[in-house]
């Protein structure tokens, strides 16, 4: 078994329900341990679209990496019709943040996720999930990753949260 954590994301109404549903579908094939509260963030990248809902869970898979992404392909393809243009609004968008401490670049599949130390939508529940996890390039918690972000992009975090339930 190997440990994952995911992103998941939702800006259509009805956000936590696509949320649930997605946890719950990914449930039947890994086993989700530990789930963040929802945190509900300004889109970054194409800005002129409504607010998301974050989360972050951690789970054991017996997948290896490109089985994860086909099963969480075909759950974002089950759960969502296809997001118009890139960075604009999904149902949902399911993305491996870590699996174990693989380092992973190909097309299509880069682990950990390139993008997540830049992405306050991901680090703010990561670090309620996981802020000892070292990251396997950076070499760094997520705890000291999220304090480098915080100092500096103060002026750019905003972020609500409230509890999974
Ligand atoms: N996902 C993106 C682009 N921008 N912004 C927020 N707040 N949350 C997201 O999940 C998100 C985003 C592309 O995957
Ligand atoms: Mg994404
Ligand atoms: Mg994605």
């Amino acid at each position: 078994m190997s440990e994952i954590f995911l992103s998941l994301g939702s800006n259509i109404i009805k956000k936590e329900f696509w949320i649930k549903k997605a946890i719950c579908n990914l449930s039947s094939f890994c086993k989700i341990d530990t789930i963040s509260s929802f945190y509900y963030t300004a889109p970054e990248g194409f800005s002129n679209q409504p607010w998301f809902c974050n989360i972050v869970c951690r789970g054991m898979t017996q997948y290896n990496p490109f089985e994860l992404l086909l099963k969480i392909k075909e759950i974002e393809n089950t759960i969502g019709f296809k997001r118009p243009f890139i960075n604009g609004p999904r149902t949902i968008d399911i993305d491996i943040l870590f699996y174990e401490s693989l380092q992973l670049s190909v097309p299509g599949l880069v682990i950990p996720h390139p993008n997540l130390d830049s992405r306050i939508f991901v680090l703010e529940p990561l670090l309620e999930v996981a802020p000892n996890f070292i990251h396997p390039t950076l070499k760094k918690s997520v705890l000291e990753i999220s304090k480098l972000f915080k100092q500096s992009r103060v002026d750019k975090i905003r972020v609500d949260k409230r509890v999974y339930t």
